[in-house]
């Protein structure tokens, strides 16, 4: 198999448009608002609101072209195969001016036999890419279908990102262009089409059940070019597997193929050879009750186990099946897997039925978020910037991420990745808050989209599980966006008949779940908080006080977040100073969740201050979404067993705007990653307390007693049992101890412990906090014993370097009413770490630097006085400064 880049590194490629006199170098992947711009054609869209005149491009129809040469060493190949990894969207292919297809889903592959069209001289391959926005238009026209309204109408009709329609985070940037790799393949005879590996995990070995599909020639659309069985009869194969530690494990012989199968559906152009010999572990035969593959088994013993991150190391085995016609290589798959079970744990229990994800056996806590795509300028996606985002989930002790379903599918590095990397993924179809018009085109091509995705993704380590859309089971159940009753047939027809008949047949180890949220399917309660995965967004959507977390013990929250601005630094990227208050047009059009800027200041009253600068209401905002998902996820996690999962909306923005992002989109944390780093930490020590904000907020209500009192509670979400040393203290508003209290726990591995309620009736309501902290008993610091905290308690920040493995504080009133002392913060660089004193309690320290490009080790902390070093983990200490919650309206 040989195979010729068509990429533009290789070939200039040129876009032309209507309108537009002479072309445009333009990059292939590529897009069309990327020619645009690098041609000086366009201004940034993500500027103020250059969106409008971005989006009116995209009425346009536009064409990518390009002259190229085929190669001599492809020239000698028997097939040719024209292969497009992605077009963005609507599309006809031409090449030599013969049109091979019209194509209309980005989420797919294409390819095409070739070898006859090909010329010897130069050879012309255009892409003419249709409006995307006629497109939804006409057809929304012709036959409304409904869905989100913050995405153009019409959306639900183009299997293209959902998103670049507009969403209530994401700007409406619908680009076209060529997104993926083009190149043309040369191969002889057969080549491999796919290969399904299931594990069997018994007895300390894994047996690797191995399917190796090949590619049935003479089928391919346009051009065909026979077939020759007696030639295919010669092809065997072979399969060797590398561990982590270089051992090689190798199939015995090599395996001969039989004679083709019966043809296959329509929409799958491809079929497979079967093996002739019967199956026997160690060797390969035919796999039972399949016609159109062949398997073979192969025995790793003692094998590595892949585990999420915090669980244990994340080994790869490499996989290599090798295509061959005697002695000649026809192909070669190679792919990393890990060697694990994974699938979701789901039983009836005294509350509803549990669901939770079970790795190797073990049922995890999942902690993570939702991830949109990273950028609404597709080509802007990188693989470095991919892996260091989640690198940086990593970094706050994620071990899942959700990838939403009005996205797109991930390409490989992202999967690569999250392999490496130990975050398992959940992975949504791409269908998200709409209704579909399932037309018989329409069913074949989502039918082509799952089979292409399902076999490129299906090996991960880190696949956790399917999952059929975005909150549609909910939405139809309820009647939104449902106009016609066919809808609600056509629903269950594509999540609940045809996704699983094509997991059945191409990847049946790997989890299924029609929907989320969803209780299991068919309309049955989606949204149960006592069954399956939820969504919940009383708090945040629903005005609610963060307090109604407490009121809720879900099985597994895949969904709830909360707003913030993000930091002033990307603000600047989009505004000018004149834009720089959050009512203004600009910034309301950097806020696309409607009157949520009314919300983050409804929130805001609850809490702070009036901010008093602009910078101050980004700063404010962003302790309210860190404090508002603290509240959730420490409540969630003081309930593990029942509770098993909590995936944050969202991990990322795909452009500056104000959302629910945990990173904003220039990449700078906002304080809730910094939060999540801590919430998130396998070992969390969080408190329950009792205050104003669990009774009544008025401070005009007629005069009551509030009730002050706290818990403390211990999750352990590490596979060993933890002695704990913990400790609280109440103090007053200069941190000085008043009392306290500390004790030895052992907590089980897995397993949340409550202590004991402690009485705080005497803490002075607007003067006095709790803090509380704790430690492995073995890593204590050397001038504290056991038990020796009494009354002088023990001050974490005079034990130098050394910092406990949690800590927090808790106020019985607001932040807004809080007497704080003024702690005189200070902070300065000493080589790679910052030194940060304060002279009175702090909350949620703040330090950044002039480029508000400084990743910490930790930042947004509370300090009781004293001293603490950070560790400088990106950035330049210049420009230092340092602030805390009591500088919001001052
Ligand atoms: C969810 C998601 C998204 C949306 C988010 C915030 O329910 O599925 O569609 O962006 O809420 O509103």
């Amino acid at each position: 198999m040989y195979i010729q880049s068509l990429n533009s590194e290789l070939n200039q490629w040129t876009l032309y448009s209507e309108g537009m006199e002479e072309g445009l170098p333009a990059k292939v992947p590529g897009s069309v608002y990327q020619a645009l711009l690098d041609n000086g054609r366009m201004e940034d869209p993500y500027y103020r609101d250059n969106e409008l005149k971005a989006l009116a491009l995209m009425d346009r129809d536009y064409a990518y072209v390009t002259r190229f040469q085929v190669s001599e060493e492809i020239r000698s190949y028997e097939k040719i195969l024209l292969r497009f990894e992605g077009i963005d969207t609507v599309a006809e292919i031409f090449l030599n001016d013969r049109l091979l297809d019209s194509v209309c889903n980005m989420h797919r592959i294409f390819e095409y036999s070739v070898k006859e069209l090909l010329r010897e001289g130069p050879n012309e391959l255009k892409v003419v890419l249709h409006s995307p926005t006629r497109y939804i238009q006409e057809a929304y026209e012709n036959r409304f279908i409904d869905g989100s309204s913050d995405a153009m109408r019409g959306f639900p009709y183009l299997r293209k990102a959902h998103c670049m329609f507009g969403w209530d985070w994401g700007p409406r940037l619908p680009d076209a262009g060529i997104w993926r790799k083009v190149s043309l393949i040369g191969y002889n005879t057969a080549r491999l089409d796919g290969v399904y590996i299931d594990q069997e995990h018994i007895q300390g070995r894994v047996n690797l059940k191995i399917r190796v599909d090949v590619d049935k020639p003479g089928e391919e659309r346009i051009l065909s070019f026979g077939r020759d069985d007696q030639k295919l009869a010669d092809l065997s194969y072979s399969i060797k597997v590398i561990g982590p530690d270089g051992k090689l494990y190798e199939s015995a012989g090599i395996h001969k193929l039989g004679t083709i199968s019966a043809p296959e559906k329509q929409h799958k152009p491809k079929a497979a050879l079967v093996l002739e010999e019967a199956y026997v572990p160690g060797h390969c035969g035919k796999s039972s009750g399949r016609e159109s593959t062949f398997s073979c088994a192969l025995t790793i013993p003692d094998p590595q186990l892949w585990w999420p991150a915090g669980y244990g190391e994340q080994p790869l085995y490499q996989v290599a099946v090798t295509l061959k016609q005697g002695e000649e290589t026809l192909d070669v798959w190679k792919k990393p897997i890990g060697l694990r079970t994974l699938t979701v744990h789901i039983e009836k229990d005294e509350y509803g039925e549990t669901f939770a994800h079970e790795v190797n056996g073990v049922q995890i806590f999942a902690m993570g978020a939702d991830y949109i795509p990273e950028d609404n300028l597709l080509h802007r996606v990188t693989p470095e910037r991919t892996r260091e985002l989640l690198e940086q989930a990593k970094a706050a002790h994620f071990n899942c991420i959700r990838v939403w379903g009005g996205g797109y599918y991930p390409g490989d590095d992202f999967w690569d990745a999250c392999d490496e990397l130990g975050l398992i993924v959940w992975q949504d179809f791409m269908f998200a808050c709409a209704v579909y018009d399932l037309t018989e085109e329409f069913e074949e091509n989502i039918t082509a989209e799952f089979i292409d995705n399902v076999k490129r993704i299906r090996h991960h380590a880190s696949l956790a599980l399917w999952c059929g859309n975005n909150e549609m089971e909910s939405f139809v159940e309820s009647g939104l966006w449902v106009s016609r009753q066919q809808e609600r047939a056509d629903y269950i027809k594509m999540y609940e008949y045809i996704i699983p008949k094509v997991l059945k047949e191409h990847d049946p180890g790997t989890f299924y779940w029609p929907s989320s949220p969803s209780s299991g399917g068919s309309f049955d309660y989606p949204n149960d908080p006592n069954r399956g995965d939820t969504h919940y967004w009383d708090v945040w959507h629903g005005n609610k006080p963060i307090t109604e977390y407490r009121k809720f013990f879900f099985r597994y929250v895949s969904e709830f977040g909360f707003q913030s601005f993000p930091l002033p630094k990307t603000v600047e990227t989009f505004t000018e100073p004149e834009d720089r208050n959050i009512f203004s047009y600009v910034m309301e059009k950097h806020q696309r969740n409607s009157a949520a800027n009314g919300k983050i200041m409804n929130y805001m009253e609850q809490t702070y201050l009036y901010p008093l600068s602009f910078d101050g209401i980004l700063y404010a905002s962003q302790l309210l979404q860190a404090e508002a998902l603290r509240y959730g996820v420490e409540h969630f996690r003081r309930n593990r067993g029942r509770c098993r999962g909590t995936i944050i909306w969202q991990l990322n923005d795909c452009w500056p705007v104000a959302s629910w992002a945990l990173i904003d989109y220039c990449g700078r944390w906002k304080a809730a990653q910094y939060f999540a780093k801590r919430f998130f930490a396998p070992v969390l020590l969080s408190c329950e307390e009792e205050g104003i904000l669990t009774q009544d907020t008025n401070p005009n209500a007629q005069p009551y007693e509030v009730k002050k009192s706290i818990r403390l509670n211990v999750s352990n979400e590490t596979l060993q049992e933890r002695r704990l040393w913990v400790e609280w203290n109440l103090r007053n508003n200069r941190g000085e101890i008043l009392r306290g209290g500390s004790t030895e726990v052992t907590v089980p591995a897995l397993s949340a412990v409550w202590l004991e309620k402690e009485d705080c009736m005497d803490a002075e309501l607007y003067e006095n906090y709790v803090s509380y902290e704790c430690w492995d008993t073995e890593q204590m610091p050397a001038n504290t014993a056991v038990g020796d905290c009494g009354r002088q308690g023990f001050e974490p920040e005079a034990a130098g370097d050394e910092q406990p493995l949690s800590a927090g504080t808790v106020l019985f009133c607001p932040p807004k009413h809080f007497c704080f002392a003024d702690p005189e913060l200070t902070v300065q660089a000493e080589g790679d770490e910052l030194v940060i004193t304060a002279k009175a309690y702090a909350k949620s320290v703040e330090i950044q630097n002039q480029n508000q490009d400084l990743l910490l080790e930790d930042n947004y902390f509370d300090m009781n006085g004293g001293s603490r070093r950070v560790k400088i983990l990106k950035g330049k200490p210049e420009g230092l400064t340092v602030k805390s919650a009591r500088d919001i309206g001052r």
